[in-house]
């Protein structure tokens, strides 16, 4: 089996039906009749509510329902949404005050959602949302990053959500007293929109018993607890569907409001309802990324290694906790805190601040790009204050003997980062950037290199299920616990099971995103997906091969162990017989061995991979404009092994674009009094093609031996590797003219205000 599986740089067989407009997202399957649901929302940031009077909207022409807070609590729906807390240092707990699905005395975000309408169409439900009267008293919106200010929850009186820390406080500061230099930056992480190419939506449909929400999600497990748990149903009388889904980069992993309160109109009603957010609605309250600020400080030793590392990051969480974990930007940002180098002591303190604006949560990466953001832009800085190249600083301190487990105890298995850079190196032919440089100078423009090596660690669940049904047509289905988002699942997974079980790709019918149809799963995020369904794939192929082994053994007058699978077909000494697993399968069926038919299988890789990489990011400064252009990209990943190495790239593209768009153009602006400025395409900047660079994309694999196929999660690289590789190229450009700060986004303003002071100093 050991030819197939491996590198075959298949295309996407869902791309003909995505391209031609034959995807069916959740809003091409609502079902025929569905009511429209309208969200009333907060058209303040702050507010205590007054009265809340729908009458008048549920007399409207078409109406059906009006659900406000009272009515799900009528209803004995619990409203409270998911959240989980942190410890703080003093060993206090984080403050845990209650998200409600719908506004509950209090206004706190533009965007909020107040009450949900429900109607005959989509018009009329809008209509009647302008007969709600929403009596409030406003009060101070808390827009800063900072703490203080009006209290939004009673739990946090000061609005500090939480103060944690990770690592040795006492031994980092004896580690910095006896530090040679000690290099500080400030580095600011803007807040994103994520802006999915699909908006969130839903539909539900009550059958009397059984409640069905189909929405456009990264999983259906979650869901399916959190809506038994609302709605106070067993689990066995919800079923979740996710369909086809554009985009979700963990803004869709969520549980939203939304999705509660349809599910429960279509209860009430007894008729299906449908929801879809639009674009403006989209930025409004879909949770958004990033959004923190850290005080950087590493110290060094007179040889240039890295003594200590410690950092103090503030996060915006936005007006709630986030469903994941209270502190999303950096839980996982204590994964990878130190990078790829070799830190022997540190120490974080990140305090998590409410603001009255949409909720922060995770954002491809989850934490990873905010931690590689801080390291590798504060690295590159101590290079510049310390007077030695960016890589070689880098060189003398990367981890190199492996296994080697970081000061947060995340134990890297195998790598081999001076390889991976020397690499990169070369495919970004930095010998040749002075020239280019000089070249760029002619014509009046600054030119900056920027080089990023990040790490990451991969894995949410480690444990994921499969089914596989071998299908009265002869052919087969492979029913996956993951979701695809657009990434491709349904040509990487129906073809791994072909390569492994010799089952024609074209006879193999992939299914997701169902609850009813397998047990358990995990979803898309945090890059596991490969890895952990790969792996469970052949756990299950593995169970069929011994199953069908021991069932032909009797066929075949042959001793159970003298059965083997090889190049796609059984055989044993002594047997004419070499049927292929379809044709087992059929025999099976004759012989009425049903149990031989379905293979249900749960199984979990044992470790975290640790994907990591080099990129370099060339951009040119037009001093009249202020533009920044991105004029070279390169990057080397350690992926380890690929499954399909064209999608794996593709993952890339997406992923440095994602960065770019951060670190080049996507500015969330709110005013002070928390009204999103931001909130439509003609003021929020997303990257488009044009903006992207062509990306030269190499790979330098160092097998990982956390699962079976030494692979490396690879969904979300891209993006942590672009932030700073852009971000110190942009530093470059400027240092010679002693500008020494500068912060994402790099727009056009920004720089070319830069550029104007430092011309008149
Ligand atoms: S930010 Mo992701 O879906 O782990």
């Amino acid at each position: 089996m050991e030819k197939f599986g491996k590198s075959q740089a298949m295309k996407r067989s869902e791309d003909v039906r995505f391209l031609t407009g034959h995807g069916r997202y959740v809003d091409d399957i609502a079902p025929e009749g569905a009511l429209h649901a309208y969200m009333f929302r907060s058209p303040v940031a702050h507010a205590v509510i007054g009265t809340l009077d729908v009458s008048a909207a549920r007399e409207a022409e078409g109406v059906a329902l009006v659900l406000t807070v009272d009515d799900l609590l009528a209803a004995g729906m619990d409203v409270r949404m998911a959240a989980t807390v942190v410890p703080n240092r003093d060993g206090t707990q984080g403050a845990d005050p209650e998200r409600p699905v719908l506004a509950r005395g209090r206004l706190r975000h533009v965007g909020e959602p107040v009450a949900l309408i429900v109607a005959e169409t989509m018009q009329q439900a809008k209509d009647a949302a302008e007969l709600i009267e929403l009596d409030y008293d406003e009060l101070p919106a808390h827009v800063e990053l900072c703490a203080g200010g009006e209290t939004i929850h009673a739990e946090a009186p000061d609005n500090r959500a939480f103060d944690w820390g990770m690592g040795d406080e006492a031994a980092t500061e004896e580690a910095f007293a006896r530090a040679a230099r000690v290099v500080r930056l400030e580095v600011g992480d803007n807040r994103v929109i994520v802006n999915a190419m699909e908006g969130r939506g839903c539909f539900a449909e009550w059958d009397g018993s059984r409640i069905h929400l189909a929405f456009n999600g990264q999983g259906v497990w979650d869901m399916k607890g959190e809506l038994a748990q609302a709605m106070g149903l067993d689990e066995a009388d919800v079923r979740i569907t996710n369909p086809d889904v554009g985009g979700g980069f963990g803004m869709k992993a969520a549980s939203y409001p939304e999705y509660f309160c349809v599910a429960q109109a279509a209860r009430v009603l007894g008729r299906p309802v449908r929801w879809y957010s639009e674009r403006t609605e989209g930025m409004l309250s879909d949770h958004a990324g990033r959004d923190l600020v850290t005080m950087a400080e590493l110290a060094f030793d007179e040889g240039h290694r890295i003594l200590g590392y410690r950092i103090h990051t503030i996060c915006n969480l936005g007006a709630y906790n986030s469903g994941f974990g209270q502190p999303i930007q950096t839980l996982l940002f204590a994964k990878v805190l130190t990078g790829t180098y070799d830190i022997p002591t540190a120490w974080m303190r990140v305090e998590g601040i409410y603001t009255n604006t949409t909720q922060v949560d995770a954002y491809r990466g989850a934490g990873r790009p905010e931690a590689i953001y801080v390291i590798e832009r504060v690295m590159d800085r101590a290079a510049r204050d310390l007077g030695i190249d960016p890589i070689e600083l880098r060189k003398i301190n990367f981890v190199k003997e492996f296994p080697y487990t970081t000061v947060t105890g995340e134990t890297y298995d195998v790598g081999d980062f001076p390889r991976v850079l020397d690499h990169a190196i070369a495919d970004a032919d930095v010998a040749g950037f002075a020239a280019r440089r000089a070249a760029s100078e002619a014509e009046g423009k600054l030119r900056g290199l920027g080089l990023c090596f990040y790490i990451e660690s991969i894995l949410g669940d480690p444990s994921e299920g499969v089914k596989v049904e071998f299908t009265e047509d002869g052919g087969a289905r492979i029913y996956v616990g993951t979701q695809s988002n657009g990434q491709g699942h349904e040509t990487v997974f129906a073809k791994f099971l072909s390569d492994h079980t010799g089952i024609p790709f074209d006879k193999i019918v992939f299914v997701q995103g169902d609850s009813d149809l397998i047990a358990q799963g995990g979803g898309t995020g945090g890059s596991r997906s490969v890895t952990t369904q790969a792996n469970v794939t052949l756990t299950a192929v593995a169970a069929m091969v011994e199953g069908f082994s021991a069932f032909l053994a009797e066929e075949m007058g042959v001793e159970p162990g003298e059965v083997r699978f090889d190049d796609e077909r059984f055989r044993a000494e002594g047997s004419n017989l070499t049927p292929t697993m379809l044709e087992t399968a059929a025999l099976a069926r004759e012989k009425g061995r049903e149990d031989l038919l379905t293979w249900s299988v749960r199984d979990k890789i044992q470790a975290r991979s640790y994907p990591n990489g080099a990129h370099f990011a060339e951009i040119e400064i037009d001093r009249e404009t202020g533009v920044a252009e991105v004029v070279k990209y390169t990057v080397v990943d350690d992926f380890g092994n690929l499954i399909n190495p064209m999608l794996a790239e593709g993952q890339v593209h997406g992923g440095v674009a994602q960065g770019l768009g951060q670190a080049l153009c996507e500015q969330t602006v709110f005013d002070e009094d928390g009204q999103l400025l931001s909130a439509t395409f003609m003021d929020y900047a997303l990257p488009r093609a044009y903006d992207m660079p062509w990306i030269k994309f190499d790979v330098e694999p160092v097998p990982s031996t956390g699962n079976p196929m030494g692979m490396k999660g690879c969904g979300e690289a891209g993006t942590v590797g672009a932030l700073a590789a852009v971000s110190n190229a942009v530093q470059d450009a400027l240092w010679p003219l002693g500008i020494r700060q500068v912060d994402m986004p790099f727009t056009p303003m920004r720089l070319w205000s830069l550029l104007g002071g430092a011309k008149q100093a």
